[in-house]
């Protein structure tokens, strides 16, 4: 049976996984913006951060590291023996800088080992005493200062310090709090961690006023440090920690001047409430989320910061590449007149198939004559007569497959004079896009115009079957229209009433024997034959009034005009792509900070 712990650490490992795969999934993001600049050093900090997650996890189930940070002579080494109730535990005294090493305050040396790997043996003393037993979660440590003349020396130790720790005590003096050097060199340190990670302390606060303390150094400090550090600090506490020591020394005439002191709370907060396993599990989880949060933020804030120019770059690319698409399905459009020619023909074939009746039979048989007349024509226009002639014959074999024959046989001429058409048209964009993209963080080589274009393969092959497809669905769209049940019905009338006429009375006077002269035939079929054809005239002037194929092509024209925003996608190029992906990036971040 696995015991409630247990479960908890492995409930937290789960989530720490899920933590490092969003990092990875950002890295990888990140790995793809090969032109946008910012985003190699955002890289780093993302691996940073997983590597820093992984050092929690692999420490998960040793005790919390909370760590006592702050300038020169603010009073740590004094606050940590205070809370250790041995007066020398760690070097405390007028000469400055006092500490030099890190200070573990452990009851069990092992504990220091994480740190003697990290930092050198000589770096690191471990000291105990019996409150040390006490504290069976949590490993206290006392730092060295990062302000005073051994700034070389003692900045990398605590740096390392910082880096093992789980939670910081950053320690200030009462008198001085706002030292900027400190909160600076903190700052980088400080962003991961957050919330309750980072508990703010006033020290030597017996030697202010009790009311300006209260009123004015505490408010003013809590301001001050959230605005520079960019977090949020749950605790700030205002403590004298010399007055704790078992003999606090106090000069006669300078003891403290009021009792206002938050030294239990802290003692409560790290021997009770983060001294418990499970506050150590839940902790250390919070901080790998902080860290995650804290590289999702700093790729947000990179982000934000080209905002506008990304911004304007998108819409003129957006305007670019709509101009472009209908430059070059104008261009299309324009191209050639056989290309209306097969509109003409396609029109028929399609009306041919809705219409029934001897309307019906004129119509395919009049689409029949228009491939015919499609191979002919081909035939005078194309130095190619062999496989015009054939593509003829077969066309007027295979009836249906003439209609991809038709539709296709000049596909590639025609996506060409569009394709050139849109490179024109993109190049001349491109400068002011490229200086937008520069702008927002961009690698200057985007200027090249080689990447405003592109791939011209699939390129025309998209914009070959968008013109087709809309051309067709605009044919059908008319055909459909001129084959209305009451327009088949009131075209074929006049042919049934004559037929229904003339077949009644072959059939009454073939039944009474009185058989017709042949004139009466003649007659007949004259009357069919010019009824039919001024039928079929009148439905052509029809024809050529909605579906002329000037009237197709321009409707489809104006339909993918009207669609022209749907196409983004055609054009895309490197850049583009990379310049969307930052976009959807800065969407999934905020929606991210949002949820
Ligand atoms: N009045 C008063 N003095 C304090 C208090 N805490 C510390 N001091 C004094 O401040 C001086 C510096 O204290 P330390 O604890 O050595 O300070 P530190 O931050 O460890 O200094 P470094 O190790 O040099 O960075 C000592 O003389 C302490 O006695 C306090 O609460 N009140
Ligand atoms: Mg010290």
């Amino acid at each position: 049976m696995l015991s409630n712990r247990q479960v908890a650490a492995l409930k937290a490992f789960g989530k720490i996984e899920g933590y490092k795969n969003d990092l990875n999934l950002l890295g990888s993001t990140l790995d793809n913006l090969t032109l946008w600049m910012p985003a190699t050093a955002l890289k780093k900090q993302c691996n940073e951060a997983i590597r820093m997650i992984n050092d929690i996890a692999e420490r998960f189930d040793r005790k919390l590291v909370v760590t006592l940070v702050g300038p020169c002579g603010a009073g740590k080494s004094t606050l940590l023996n205070a809370l250790a109730g041995v007066d020398d535990l760690s070097a405390a005294g007028h000469q400055r800088p006092t500490t030099g090493n890190v200070i573990v305050f452990s009851s069990d040396r092992q504990d220091a080992e994480q740190l003697v790997t990290g930092l050198g043996s000589d770096s690191v003393e471990v000291r105990s005493s019996p409150a040390a037993a006490i504290l069976e979660h949590v490993l206290l440590i006392d730092t060295p200062d990062t302000d005073s003349m051994a700034y070389q020396k003692h900045s990398p130790l605590v740096r390392e310090a910082i880096a093992r720790s789980d939670m910081l005590i950053c320690v200030f003096d009462s008198e001085n709090p706002k030292r900027k050097d400190h909160v600076d060199f903190l700052a980088p340190f400080i962003r991961r961690f957050n919330g309750a990670s980072l508990v703010g302390v006033i020290n030597k606060g017996d030697r202010q006023d009790e009311e300006e303390l209260k009123n004015w150094i505490l408010p003013d400090f809590e301001k001050y440090i959230q605005a520079a550090w960019q977090t949020t600090v749950d605790r700030i506490l205002c403590i004298s920690a010399r007055r704790h020591l078992q003999d606090p020394q106090f000069d006669e005439t300078a003891g403290p001047k009021h009792d206002f002191d938050q030294f239990e709370e802290l003692r409560e907060l790290i021997f009770d409430s983060i001294n418990r396993a499970g506050y150590v599990v839940d902790r250390r989880l919070e901080n790998v989320r902080s860290l995650r949060d804290f590289v999702y933020g700093e790729v947000s804030h990179e982000i934000s910061g080209h905002r506008s120019a990304l911004g304007t770059a998108q819409q003129q690319m957006r305007a670019a590449e709509k101009t472009c698409f209908l430059d070059a399905i104008s261009a299309m459009k324009n191209d050639d007149t056989r290309q209306l020619f097969g509109v003409g023909l396609m029109v028929y074939q399609k009306l041919s198939q809705r219409w029934v009746g001897p309307m019906g039979w004129m119509i395919a048989i009049w689409a029949r004559l228009l491939i015919f007349g499609a191979g002919m024509a081909a035939l005078f226009r194309f130095g190619r007569p062999v496989s015009q002639i054939m593509g003829m014959i077969s066309a007027w074999r295979h009836f249906k497959e003439s209609r991809a024959a038709v539709a296709d046989t000049n596909n590639d001429e025609r996506v060409g004079a569009g394709l050139r058409t849109l490179r024109l048209s993109a190049m001349s964009n491109w400068p002011d896009i490229a200086e937008s993209l520069v702008v927002g963080g961009f690698d200057s080589t985007v200027r090249r115009v080689e990447d405003a274009l592109p791939d011209s393969g699939t390129f025309s092959d998209q914009l070959g079957e968008i013109w087709s497809s809309t051309l067709d669905s605009e044919m059908e769209r008319l055909a459909r229209k001129l084959s209305g049940m009451l327009l088949q019905f009131g075209l074929n009338l006049p042919m049934f009433t004559v037929l229904g006429y003339t077949g009644w009375i072959t059939v009454q006077r073939f039944l009474q024997g009185s058989y017709l002269a042949g004139n009466f035939f003649m007659h007949a079929l004259w009357t069919i034959g010019i009824i039919l054809l001024l039928s079929f005239f009148l439905f052509q002037i029809l024809v050529r009034l909605v579906a002329s194929p000037e009237r197709v092509t321009t409707k489809a024209f104006e339909k993918l005009k009207r669609q022209a925003d749907q196409f983004d996608a055609i054009t895309t190029n490197p850049v583009l792509a990379q310049l969307e992906t930052l976009i959807e990036l800065e969407a999934m971040l905020a929606s991210r900070k949002s949820a």
